[in-house]
Protein backbone atom coordinates (compact mmCIF):
# COMPACT_ATOMS: atom_id res chain seq x y z
CA UNK A 1 0.00 0.00 0.00
CA UNK A 2 1.10 3.26 -0.37
CA UNK A 3 0.92 5.43 2.53
CA UNK A 4 1.45 9.39 3.65
CA UNK A 5 2.31 9.78 7.26
CA UNK A 6 1.35 13.49 8.12
CA UNK A 7 3.88 14.52 11.04
CA UNK A 8 6.83 13.37 11.99
CA UNK A 9 7.11 13.71 16.10
CA UNK A 10 7.67 10.22 18.09
CA UNK A 11 4.56 8.56 16.93
CA UNK A 12 4.89 9.58 13.16
CA UNK A 13 8.68 8.64 13.11
CA UNK A 14 7.70 5.41 15.14
CA UNK A 15 4.86 4.58 12.58
CA UNK A 16 7.03 5.40 9.47
CA UNK A 17 9.85 3.41 10.81
CA UNK A 18 7.69 0.23 11.14
CA UNK A 19 5.37 0.90 8.70
CA UNK A 20 8.21 0.99 5.78
CA UNK A 21 8.87 -2.76 6.58
CA UNK A 22 5.86 -3.86 4.33
CA UNK A 23 4.92 -0.64 2.56
CA UNK A 24 5.53 2.51 0.69
CA UNK A 25 6.16 5.06 2.62
CA UNK A 26 6.34 9.00 2.52
CA UNK A 27 6.60 11.13 5.34
CA UNK A 28 5.49 14.59 5.76
CA UNK A 29 7.22 17.25 8.13
CA UNK A 30 6.55 20.13 9.23
CA UNK A 31 9.39 21.86 7.95
CA UNK A 32 12.14 21.84 5.35
CA UNK A 33 14.72 21.12 7.30
CA UNK A 34 13.63 18.06 8.77
CA UNK A 35 12.39 16.79 5.40
CA UNK A 36 15.70 17.46 4.45
CA UNK A 37 17.51 15.41 7.16
CA UNK A 38 15.62 12.53 7.01
CA UNK A 39 15.70 12.53 3.13
CA UNK A 40 19.51 12.13 3.57
CA UNK A 41 20.10 10.30 6.38
CA UNK A 42 17.01 8.29 6.64
CA UNK A 43 15.07 7.30 9.84
CA UNK A 44 16.92 5.86 12.73
CA UNK A 45 14.92 3.87 15.46
CA UNK A 46 16.71 3.26 18.38
CA UNK A 47 15.87 0.25 20.48
CA UNK A 48 18.80 -2.44 22.01
CA UNK A 49 20.18 -1.77 18.83
CA UNK A 50 19.89 0.95 16.42
CA UNK A 51 18.78 0.85 12.86
CA UNK A 52 18.31 3.39 9.98
CA UNK A 53 15.94 3.30 7.16
CA UNK A 54 15.48 5.06 4.42
CA UNK A 55 12.27 6.10 3.04
CA UNK A 56 11.18 9.60 1.61
CA UNK A 57 10.03 12.70 3.16
CA UNK A 58 8.77 16.04 2.32
CA UNK A 59 7.07 18.76 3.88
CA UNK A 60 3.53 18.95 4.34
CA UNK A 61 2.55 21.96 1.98
CA UNK A 62 3.82 19.35 -0.48
CA UNK A 63 1.56 16.61 0.53
CA UNK A 64 -1.03 15.95 -2.51
CA UNK A 65 -3.37 13.35 -1.37
CA UNK A 66 -1.85 10.45 -3.56
CA UNK A 67 -1.71 7.67 -1.14
CA UNK A 68 -3.75 4.87 -0.38
CA UNK A 69 -3.89 5.68 2.96
CA UNK A 70 -2.83 9.24 4.94
CA UNK A 71 -2.09 8.44 8.52
CA UNK A 72 -2.37 12.01 10.78
CA UNK A 73 -0.36 11.99 13.72
CA UNK A 74 0.29 15.61 14.58
CA UNK A 75 -0.83 16.63 17.69
CA UNK A 76 -4.59 17.71 19.10
CA UNK A 77 -4.29 20.80 18.68
CA UNK A 78 -1.90 21.45 15.54
CA UNK A 79 -4.72 19.12 14.20
CA UNK A 80 -7.29 21.74 12.76
CA UNK A 81 -4.02 24.30 11.08
CA UNK A 82 -3.22 21.00 9.49
CA UNK A 83 -6.55 20.15 8.42
CA UNK A 84 -7.29 23.66 6.89
CA UNK A 85 -3.06 23.64 5.22
CA UNK A 86 -4.92 19.88 3.37
CA UNK A 87 -8.17 20.87 3.34
CA UNK A 88 -8.25 21.84 -0.65
CA UNK A 89 -6.47 18.49 -1.22
CA UNK A 90 -8.97 15.98 0.87
CA UNK A 91 -10.92 15.05 -2.22
CA UNK A 92 -8.00 13.31 -4.08
CA UNK A 93 -7.15 11.37 -0.29
CA UNK A 94 -7.86 7.60 0.37
CA UNK A 95 -8.41 6.89 3.39
CA UNK A 96 -8.01 8.61 6.80
CA UNK A 97 -6.59 7.68 9.64
CA UNK A 98 -6.21 9.93 12.66
CA UNK A 99 -4.00 9.24 15.73
CA UNK A 100 -4.67 11.88 18.51
CA UNK A 101 -4.91 11.68 22.19
CA UNK A 102 -7.33 13.02 23.98
CA UNK A 103 -10.63 14.43 22.80
CA UNK A 104 -11.87 17.02 20.22
CA UNK A 105 -10.83 16.12 17.26
CA UNK A 106 -13.94 13.95 16.52
CA UNK A 107 -15.46 17.85 15.82
CA UNK A 108 -13.21 18.55 13.41
CA UNK A 109 -12.88 15.39 11.75
CA UNK A 110 -17.14 14.63 11.21
CA UNK A 111 -16.98 17.52 8.74
CA UNK A 112 -14.25 16.06 6.53
CA UNK A 113 -16.01 14.83 2.80
CA UNK A 114 -12.99 12.05 2.56
CA UNK A 115 -14.71 9.04 2.19
CA UNK A 116 -13.00 6.39 4.75
CA UNK A 117 -12.14 8.25 8.22
CA UNK A 118 -10.27 5.55 10.57
CA UNK A 119 -10.15 6.88 14.46
CA UNK A 120 -7.19 5.17 16.18
CA UNK A 121 -5.17 5.31 19.51
CA UNK A 122 -1.42 4.19 20.08
CA UNK A 123 -0.08 2.75 23.42
CA UNK A 124 3.77 2.36 22.53
CA UNK A 125 6.32 4.66 24.47
CA UNK A 126 7.96 7.08 22.00
CA UNK A 127 10.59 9.90 22.25
CA UNK A 128 11.72 11.61 19.60
CA UNK A 129 15.76 12.30 20.11
CA UNK A 130 16.07 14.38 16.71
CA UNK A 131 14.33 14.95 14.16
CA UNK A 132 15.53 11.98 12.29
CA UNK A 133 15.62 9.50 15.40
CA UNK A 134 13.15 8.03 17.47
CA UNK A 135 14.07 5.91 20.98
CA UNK A 136 10.88 2.89 21.10
CA UNK A 137 10.64 2.46 24.95
CA UNK A 138 8.04 -0.57 25.09
CA UNK A 139 5.48 -1.81 22.70
CA UNK A 140 1.87 -1.77 23.91
CA UNK A 141 -1.34 -1.87 21.70
CA UNK A 142 -2.16 0.04 18.57
CA UNK A 143 -6.18 -0.50 18.22
CA UNK A 144 -8.32 1.11 15.34
CA UNK A 145 -11.85 1.46 13.86
CA UNK A 146 -13.99 2.85 11.38
CA UNK A 147 -15.36 6.25 12.13
CA UNK A 148 -17.25 6.44 8.35
CA UNK A 149 -16.78 4.49 5.13
CA UNK A 150 -15.08 1.33 4.16
CA UNK A 151 -12.86 -0.80 6.70
CA UNK A 152 -10.28 -1.72 3.44
CA UNK A 153 -7.55 0.14 3.86
CA UNK A 154 -7.38 -0.70 7.91
CA UNK A 155 -7.65 -4.29 7.27
CA UNK A 156 -5.19 -4.14 4.75
CA UNK A 157 -3.24 -1.81 7.02
CA UNK A 158 -3.61 -4.69 10.51
CA UNK A 159 -3.10 -7.89 7.99
CA UNK A 160 -0.02 -6.28 6.57
CA UNK A 161 1.59 -5.01 10.29
CA UNK A 162 5.28 -6.28 11.15
CA UNK A 163 5.04 -8.44 13.75
CA UNK A 164 6.17 -6.34 16.49
CA UNK A 165 3.66 -3.91 15.47
CA UNK A 166 0.47 -5.56 15.47
CA UNK A 167 -2.64 -3.11 14.91
CA UNK A 168 -6.11 -4.38 16.21
CA UNK A 169 -9.57 -3.41 14.15
CA UNK A 170 -12.03 -2.70 16.49
CA UNK A 171 -15.88 -1.89 15.97
CA UNK A 172 -16.04 1.20 18.51
CA UNK A 173 -13.98 3.85 18.00
CA UNK A 174 -15.52 6.22 20.75
CA UNK A 175 -14.69 3.41 23.00
CA UNK A 176 -11.06 3.33 21.93
CA UNK A 177 -10.94 7.10 22.05
CA UNK A 178 -11.71 7.17 25.98
CA UNK A 179 -9.88 3.83 26.77
CA UNK A 180 -6.83 5.99 25.66
CA UNK A 181 -8.04 9.24 27.44
CA UNK A 182 -8.15 7.38 30.78
CA UNK A 183 -4.42 6.04 30.54
CA UNK A 184 -3.25 9.55 29.61
CA UNK A 185 -5.52 11.44 32.01
CA UNK A 186 -3.51 9.25 34.43
CA UNK A 187 -0.24 8.72 33.21
CA UNK A 188 0.76 12.05 31.69
CA UNK A 189 -0.01 14.97 34.21
CA UNK A 190 1.46 12.58 36.75
CA UNK A 191 4.80 11.76 35.05
CA UNK A 192 5.21 15.28 33.63
CA UNK A 193 4.74 16.95 36.94
CA UNK A 194 6.79 14.10 39.15
CA UNK A 195 8.97 14.33 36.39
CA UNK A 196 9.04 10.57 36.34
CA UNK A 197 9.41 7.51 33.65
CA UNK A 198 6.14 5.80 33.14
CA UNK A 199 6.90 2.93 35.55
CA UNK A 200 7.61 4.85 38.44
CA UNK A 201 3.96 5.57 39.08
CA UNK A 202 3.57 1.96 40.36
CA UNK A 203 6.76 1.18 41.63
CA UNK A 204 6.61 4.69 43.76
CA UNK A 205 3.58 3.71 46.37
CA UNK A 206 3.23 6.95 46.97
CA UNK A 207 2.68 8.08 43.30
CA UNK A 208 0.69 5.20 42.46
CA UNK A 209 -1.73 6.14 45.54
CA UNK A 210 -2.38 9.68 43.51
CA UNK A 211 -2.70 7.59 40.29
CA UNK A 212 -5.47 5.61 41.45
CA UNK A 213 -7.27 8.71 42.88
CA UNK A 214 -6.39 10.65 39.28
CA UNK A 215 -8.30 7.18 37.61
CA UNK A 216 -10.97 6.86 40.31
CA UNK A 217 -12.44 10.29 39.57
CA UNK A 218 -12.00 10.28 35.94
CA UNK A 219 -13.97 7.11 35.88
CA UNK A 220 -16.47 9.19 37.48
CA UNK A 221 -16.55 11.84 35.26
CA UNK A 222 -16.89 9.81 32.89
CA UNK A 223 -19.20 7.52 34.26
CA UNK A 224 -17.63 4.76 32.61
CA UNK A 225 -19.14 1.34 34.02
CA UNK A 226 -16.06 -0.72 33.56
CA UNK A 227 -13.18 0.34 36.25
CA UNK A 228 -11.42 -2.80 35.99
CA UNK A 229 -10.46 -2.56 32.45
CA UNK A 230 -9.32 0.87 32.54
CA UNK A 231 -7.45 0.13 35.78
CA UNK A 232 -5.46 -2.78 33.78
CA UNK A 233 -5.08 -0.26 30.72
CA UNK A 234 -3.29 1.77 33.15
CA UNK A 235 -1.44 -0.72 34.43
CA UNK A 236 -0.32 -2.44 31.65
CA UNK A 237 0.39 0.76 29.76
CA UNK A 238 2.75 1.78 32.72
CA UNK A 239 4.59 -2.08 32.83
CA UNK A 240 4.80 -1.87 29.22
CA UNK A 241 6.41 1.15 28.68
CA UNK A 242 8.07 1.47 32.16
CA UNK A 243 11.64 3.13 30.86
CA UNK A 244 9.07 6.11 28.69
CA UNK A 245 8.85 9.68 29.30
CA UNK A 246 5.06 10.46 28.69
CA UNK A 247 4.45 12.36 25.57
CA UNK A 248 3.16 15.60 28.41
CA UNK A 249 6.30 14.88 30.03
CA UNK A 250 8.52 15.53 27.26
CA UNK A 251 6.50 18.55 25.57
CA UNK A 252 7.40 20.22 28.87
CA UNK A 253 10.97 19.32 29.31
CA UNK A 254 11.36 20.76 25.42
CA UNK A 255 9.44 24.14 25.89
CA UNK A 256 6.56 22.76 23.94
CA UNK A 257 2.91 23.27 24.51
CA UNK A 258 0.96 19.71 25.93
CA UNK A 259 -2.23 18.30 25.01
CA UNK A 260 -3.68 18.48 28.67
CA UNK A 261 -6.57 20.65 27.15
CA UNK A 262 -7.92 17.62 25.03
CA UNK A 263 -7.24 15.36 28.01
CA UNK A 264 -7.74 16.70 31.45
CA UNK A 265 -9.36 20.02 29.88
CA UNK A 266 -12.14 17.99 28.20
CA UNK A 267 -12.74 15.81 31.67
CA UNK A 268 -13.19 19.00 33.19
CA UNK A 269 -15.89 20.46 31.16
CA UNK A 270 -17.86 16.77 31.18
CA UNK A 271 -17.52 16.79 34.88
CA UNK A 272 -19.21 20.81 34.75
CA UNK A 273 -21.91 19.33 31.96
CA UNK A 274 -22.74 16.40 34.58
CA UNK A 275 -22.54 18.23 37.97
CA UNK A 276 -19.56 16.30 39.13
CA UNK A 277 -16.91 17.41 41.55
CA UNK A 278 -13.25 17.07 40.42
CA UNK A 279 -10.40 18.40 42.79
CA UNK A 280 -8.00 16.33 41.54
CA UNK A 281 -8.23 16.60 37.76
CA UNK A 282 -9.00 20.41 38.34
CA UNK A 283 -4.90 20.49 40.41
CA UNK A 284 -3.25 18.73 37.70
CA UNK A 285 -4.72 20.38 35.26
CA UNK A 286 -3.44 24.14 36.47
CA UNK A 287 -0.05 22.38 37.37
CA UNK A 288 0.32 21.67 33.68
CA UNK A 289 -1.35 25.03 32.50
CA UNK A 290 1.22 26.84 35.05
CA UNK A 291 4.44 24.67 34.00
CA UNK A 292 3.08 25.82 30.05
CA UNK A 293 2.69 29.62 31.70
CA UNK A 294 6.16 29.43 32.78
CA UNK A 295 7.79 27.72 29.82
CA UNK A 296 9.26 25.41 32.48
CA UNK A 297 12.34 23.61 31.34
CA UNK A 298 12.91 20.58 33.16
CA UNK A 299 15.69 18.55 32.14
O1 LIG B 1 0.33 7.95 25.05
C1 LIG B 1 1.29 8.01 25.79
C2 LIG B 1 1.93 9.33 25.92
O2 LIG B 1 3.01 9.44 26.46
O3 LIG B 1 1.31 10.30 25.44
C3 LIG B 1 1.67 6.80 26.61
C4 LIG B 1 0.99 5.56 26.02
C5 LIG B 1 1.21 7.01 28.02
C6 LIG B 1 3.12 6.45 26.58
O4 LIG B 1 3.91 7.28 27.33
Amino acid sequence: MRIGIIGAGSIGLLFSWYLSEKHEVTLYTRTVHQADLINRKGVTLVKETEEVRKLPAKPMDEWVGGDDLTIITVKQYQLQEVLFQIEDKLDEAGSLLFLQNGMGHLKLIEKLQSSSIYVGSIEHGAVRESAARVRHNGAGAIRAAVFKGSLVRLEELANNAPEDFSIQVETDYYEILVRKLVVNAVINPLTAVFQVQNGILLANPFYRKIAMSLLEETLCVLETADKEKHYRDVVNVCEKTASNYSSMYADLSQGRRTEIDAILGFLIEEAEKRGVHCPYICNYYHMIKGKEFQGEVVT
